[in-house]
């Protein structure tokens, strides 16, 4: 049973537990499955929704009404009072002809304050989702893993909590009425509640990192690389991990389809590991980004990361994405926002080292838009794009020549000797340490019996293997 279900069945009841007043705001486990719902949205000024609608359709949401204020945010109650009160009016004398008829929710386009949240649903008596709970419901949704369920749990939590104590304040400052004293200590048992699962969700995520970082570190002991995915929501992560390790992982036309890591190997490369991961988005606060440190750390402190970018957005989609994807990895990897001087454009030991940009599903881009990203991508300060499609597998081989050049730098041709009496070990032998070593791409036999083999190699394992050769293998 969901905290909400409980709160609407304890209303009246005295329980000290119920978390009376706190009207439709959702807290503790939802329910996961929204599909089917039928929602009205509230928006105010000029802002652009698109982008939180096709979130809510994601989620399988109907917006049966979009209801437009023009003007700033009400600190109170997100709409005026009197706006407010007329949609409160209508949801609660509607009949079962009204177009809304089936609305059980109510959305604010806005990452609201807990005392709007609480204005707000106080007002409407249905449930109220401002676009962190939107969030935070569509991650819930599709949370698959314990890890990406204890990131999730925790953000909710946190948010929750907020709520908890707006509503604590208004009782202790009397703004509230009706609860008395029982009210107040429920509300502070509650909290105290959440602390403590709290403080247990972050011990299992420390503990979960924790194991993590040391495989990671297990990993490039020995001697694999790792490449790391980034991007806007939707950008194309997956289909590109698809493409280059051929492993099976959830492609979908939605929004946050992944929010976990998946790691897995390059095809034909075993040595070089790609982790794809959750996706970027604007607005998010970071308390509730954070929840997803972990996961990130898997793609970001990668040896080489990829910033990923669909070309076929509007340019103006792309610019606002790019945007935000860089501020996410700098603020990522060096813990700070950037300006508009990249550290990366003068440091060759820095960020520009370990970024490549990828421009993906240029198959279904036209010339003008790839044109117009190009550009948008140098004036950000971003290295110069690859522009791919996974589907049609353009710019692909291209792609995978970048990144392992990346990772070993130009490939370098060996020599491998035939046997002779001091050295009396098959050709074959070496012929497999080259194979054991490196990423081969093409063996010739020469006539005086000698094999020439064209590999990228790690300068490191190129120096193991020569040492190791009795002299049987050279570098052309
Ligand atoms: N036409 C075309 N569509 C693509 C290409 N790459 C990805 N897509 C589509 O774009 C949508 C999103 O792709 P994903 O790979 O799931 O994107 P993602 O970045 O992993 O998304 P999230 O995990 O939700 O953040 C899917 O419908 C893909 O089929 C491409 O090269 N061409
Ligand atoms: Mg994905």
């Amino acid at each position: 049973m969901t905290m909400t279900q409980r709160l609407h069945m304890a209303k009246g009841e005295e329980d000290p537990f119920v978390l009376a007043g706190t009207g439709g705001v959702t807290l503790g486990e939802a329910r996961t499955n929204h599909e089917g719902r039928q929602a009205i949205l509230l928006l105010r000024g000029n802002e652009d929704a698109s982008e939180f609608i096709a979130l809510v359709a994601t989620m399988g949401i109907t917006i049966t009404e979009s209801l437009h204020q023009p003007g700033h945010e009400d600190p109170r109650g997100f709409f005026g009072k009197g706006r407010l009160q007329d949609v409160a009016d209508e949801l609660s004398t509607r009949s079962k002809n009204h177009p809304w008829s089936g609305v059980d929710l109510v959305l604010l386009h806005t990452n609201a304050t807990p005392r709007q949240l609480v204005g707000v649903s106080d007002a409407v008596k249905v449930e109220v989702w401002d676009r962190v709970r939107l969030l935070l419901a569509l991650f819930t949704s599709h949370a698959a893993s314990i890890e990406a369920r204890t990131q999730v749990r925790i953000a909710r939590l946190q948010s929750d909590r907020t709520v908890l104590r707006e509503l604590a304040n208004q009782s202790t400052t009397g703004e509230r009425a009706g609860y008395g004293g029982g009210g107040i200590t429920a509300l502070q048992a509650s909290i105290a509640n959440i602390n403590r699962e709290l403080t247990h969700l972050r011990k299992r995520q420390q503990k979960h990192a924790g194991a993590q970082s040391e495989r990671r570190r297990q990993r490039s002991r020995s001697g694999a690389m790792t490449v790391g995915l980034a991007g806007y929501t939707n950008a194309g992560k997956s289909s590109l991990f698809l493409n280059l390790s051929g492993k099976e992982v959830l492609v979908q036309d939605k929004l946050f389809s992944t929010l976990e890591t998946t790691l897995g190997r390059m095809e034909a490369s075993p040595r070089v590991l790609l982790a794809d991961t959750i996706g970027f988005i604007d607005h998010l606060p970071s308390a509730t980004l954070d929840a997803f440190r972990a996961t990130l750390a898997e793609a970001l402190e990668a040896d080489l990361l990829l910033i990923l970018a669909d070309v076929s957005d509007d340019p103006v989609e792309l610019e606002r994405k790019l945007f935000t994807s860089r501020q996410e990895v700098f603020t990522r990897f060096y813990g700070e926002e950037i300006d508009e001087e990249f550290p990366w454009q003068n440091d060759a030991s820095s960020l520009k080292h370990h970024v490549m940009m990828v421009l993906t599903k240029v198959d279904q881009a036209s010339q003008q838009y790839v044109e117009e990203a190009i550009a948008t991508v140098s004036a950000l300060g971003l290295p110069e794009p690859y522009i791919v499609s996974s589907h049609s597998g353009e710019g692909m081989q291209e792609l995978k020549d970048a990144i392992l050049f990346h990772l070993f730098g130009p490939q370098v041709t060996l020599l491998l000797l035939p046997a002779h009496d001091q050295s009396p070990r098959g050709i074959e032998g070496y012929v497999s340490d080259v194979y054991e070593a490196g990423l081969v791409t093409e063996t010739e036999r020469l006539d005086d019996g000698l094999i020439s083999m064209t590999v990228w190699i790690h300068e490191q394992a190129l120096a193991r293997l020569i040492a190791h050769s009795k002299g049987r293998i050279e570098v052309k």
